[in-house]
């Protein structure tokens, strides 16, 4: 009922997300109805003292305060209780944060003309539901202050240290509080001792401080080896006496100045970084070290999976295959890890591709709590500059079935905790916002984030519902807005896949440098033996059992035998599992080959309908983002025929086999920019090959 005057937020103290929550009730109802309601804050005195009224609060404060409700199930930790009825309105959090994710959900459902009444409970599916920011103190990572990052400079850091107006991180705060996300680590995973400095610490308190209104706790990223580079001490041993003593003191440091500090995030022994395999220690000593020390403040550890150094381990089955290193540097140490620990494992074996098969991993730690890492921010899968709605691939990993002892274990059921009964679990979103409008770069982009948050919180909810909550609260509720954002966003992925790289041989993006645009030829050109393995005549990594890298043998048995015999892979990651010639006949019928020339064709066609299916929205959406949703939507178009004629060029001069269709050996429509007469420009020679046609191009 929205009828109300009055909104009973039942805690006075303003950090408190109670008191947020009136706030926002009062500024969300003035913003969909034009209607200015009043907010007291403190202890409510029942229906009579008003005859209509909200009412937003823990479970426990609601009771204190005499109130009743009927039928009140059980919630877990950050669930609510939502009922709106005739006379009121009724928001109960199992804690705070619960009765700020309530009050969001219900101006949610106002702001999508939804006012019908309701009495349920929503409780989260995992307890981890947390946003990564790789975000450097300095700028000058790879791409300015954030690494991967593609909205622009940090919110948090700028010249080395914690900005002193956060007033963007607050906002922050509030967008994560709205999609039930309820940690943030705010630094790289390539972190620098510097984090652990005084200053440094004092901001990242300020930086809690304006998080905690919003019940989002901060985490931070450590440098393995701070004891030694610091200077404090000679070794950064995580079995040393000193070492435990000097995390010790660290974390508590930490905790004076975040009594709700969330936890720890560590990347160990990988691309640089260092690590307990240093000392011959193994990663679970490593973690366990920072583990203990923050135990006794109830924090945790997200000990990433993401491990690939050639310290210490039976080397050659990794290196012959960077898709086995994270069980093969695992191996053993499902148990091994304290109860605070929980292993932070990428949806894949390798790196966020366009698609991999679910990482062996999740089946591996049954004794170990896991959770699944997404990257929304989009690395590989076209950097924001590309739409690319990524809830479809992140479903095909969370709904997997890995038939672990030929048992039912769906990744989300095992992350949540259920299947292998682990107190601990849940979701690391590697988010990258930076200072930009957009927050990622992209208006689009951002349905990523909030899906995010959603599947965070209940991994069954469907893309398509997603997103067009998402769509009506960014866009209103025009039908042709509605029916163009989801149509074109839910093939997006599917056509990403088929102009960049198919049948599971992943991206073919430029692997060496900004990972961004075709350079199929880096794939098997770099020092870690991946990934295509193409010759004249054959394609794809043989990761058989029998004959090839063992991959297929990391899964339980009924996944492996899958796998492992090319007949029952399925054809979107047969070359991912098979080193095939390029004639192989897929089970659609057509060969491998023609199947890539088809695949770009279709999908780079399919790409040019974008923009004018966005252009015929012109009117319906404000200038501005219409505009420049245009822009990006014009340029994926240019940049999907890149990428389709140079992964069928290449695939073309490797193999010779023509396209059935004749469009790969001639481009009749094609004019070569610097086969033009030119007038005022000069030919310019550009490295690496991929961004001109010939490798050149005009200036
Ligand atoms: C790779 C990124 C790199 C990250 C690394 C990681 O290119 O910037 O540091 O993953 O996840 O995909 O640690």
């Amino acid at each position: 009922m929205v009828g109300y005057g009055h909104i009973v937020a039942l805690n006075d103290s303003e950090s408190s997300p109670v008191h947020t929550a009136g706030l926002e009730l009062q500024q969300g109802i003035a913003g969909i109805f034009g209607k200015d309601c009043n907010v007291s804050h403190g202890k409510w005195r029942g229906a009579s003292s008003t005859d209509s009224v909200a009412v937003v609060g823990t479970v426990g404060q609601f009771q204190s305060s005499g109130g009743d409700i009927k039928q009140l199930p059980q919630l877990e930790e950050d669930g609510f209780w939502l009922e709106v009825n005739s006379s009121a309105t009724y928001i109960l959090g199992q804690n705070e944060r619960g009765a700020l994710y309530g009050a969001f959900e219900y101006l949610s459902m106002l702001a999508q003309g939804n006012m019908t009444q309701v009495s349920y409970a929503s409780n989260p599916d995992a307890p981890i539901r947390w946003i990564n920011q790789w975000d450097n103190l300095q700028a000058g990572g790879t791409h300015g202050s954030v690494e991967r990052g593609y909205g622009g400079p940090s919110i948090f850091f700028a010249n080395g240290s914690v900005k002193d107006d956060l007033s963007r991180a607050a906002q922050y705060a509030r967008l994560l509080a709205s999609i039930k996300v309820n940690a943030v680590v705010v630094n790289n995973v390539n972190a620098n001792e510097s984090m652990l400095t005084d200053p440094i610490m004092d901001g990242l308190g300020r930086i809690a401080d304006v998080f905690r209104p919003y019940g989002v706790q901060l985490g931070m990223s450590l440098y393995f080896a701070s004891p030694l580079a610091l200077g404090d001490l000679e070794t950064f041993d995580p079995l040393n006496a000193s070492v435990i003593e000097w995390w010790h003191n660290k974390t508590d440091d930490i905790y004076r100045r975040i009594p709700d500090f969330a936890g720890y995030l560590v990347k160990a022994n990988s691309e640089g970084q260092p690590g307990p395999l240093t000392y011959n220690r193994t990663l679970a000593d490593g973690a366990n070290l920072f583990a203990k020390a923050i135990q006794p403040h109830g924090g945790v550890v997200m000990f990433r999976a993401f491990v690939y150094d050639s310290t210490n381990l039976n080397e050659s089955h990794w290196r012959e295959d960077r898709a086995n290193a994270a069980v093969d540097f695992f191996d053993g140490l499902d148990g091994k890890f304290d109860d605070n620990v929980i292993i932070q494992i990428k949806y894949g074996p390798i790196d966020f591709q366009v698609r991999e098969p679910t990482s062996p991993l999740f089946a591996h730690l049954q004794q170990t709590n896991s959770a699944i890492e997404l990257q929304i921010s989009q690395e590989y899968l076209g950097q924001q500059c590309h739409l690319v709605y990524l809830p479809p691939l992140w479903k095909t990993v969370l709904d997997f079935d890995l038939r672990v002892d030929h048992q039912p274990s769906l990744v989300r059921n095992i992350i949540s905790g259920d299947r292998f009964k682990r107190p601990l679990g849940g979701y690391a979103g590697v988010a990258n916002v930076g200072t930009n409008q957009t927050w990622l770069g992209s208006h689009l982009a951002m349905s990523n984030l909030y899906t995010f948050g959603r599947l965070a919180w209940d991994p069954t909810t469907d893309p398509v519902s997603m997103l067009l909550d998402w769509t009506r609260l960014t866009f209103g509720l025009d039908p042709s807005v509605l029916q163009t954002i989801v149509d074109m966003s839910m093939e997006s992925w599917p056509n990403y896949e088929n102009y960049t790289g198919n049948l599971g041989i992943q991206t073919l993006t430029d692997i060496l440098y900004g990972h961004y645009g075709p350079n199929p030829a880096s794939q098997d050109d770099n020092p870690w033996g991946q990934w295509t393995r193409a010759d004249a005549d054959t394609i794809g990594m043989d990761r058989t059992i029998e004959n090839g890298t063992r991959n297929a043998g990391q899964y339980p048995s009924e996944v492996a035998s899958m796998y492992d015999n090319i007949d029952t892979t399925p054809d979107n990651l047969l070359l991912w599992f098979h080193h095939v010639p390029y004639t192989q006949r897929l089970k659609s019928g057509t060969t491998v080959i023609q199947h890539f020339y088809d695949a770009h064709y279709n999908g780079s066609a399919r790409a040019q309908t974008y923009a004018p299916r966005w252009q015929a929205l012109e009117g319906k959406i404000d200038e501005q983002r219409f505009n420049e949703q245009l822009f990006r939507l014009v340029y994926q178009a240019g940049h999907s025929l890149v990428w389709r004629d140079a992964i069928n060029n290449f695939y073309f001069n490797k193999s010779q086999i023509p396209d059935e269709a004749g469009r790969v050996e001639n481009h009749p429509y094609r004019i070569e920019a610097e086969s033009m007469e030119l007038d005022g420009y000069e030919l310019y020679a550009v490295s690496p090959f991929h961004v001109a046609s010939n490798k050149t191009c005009i200036v």
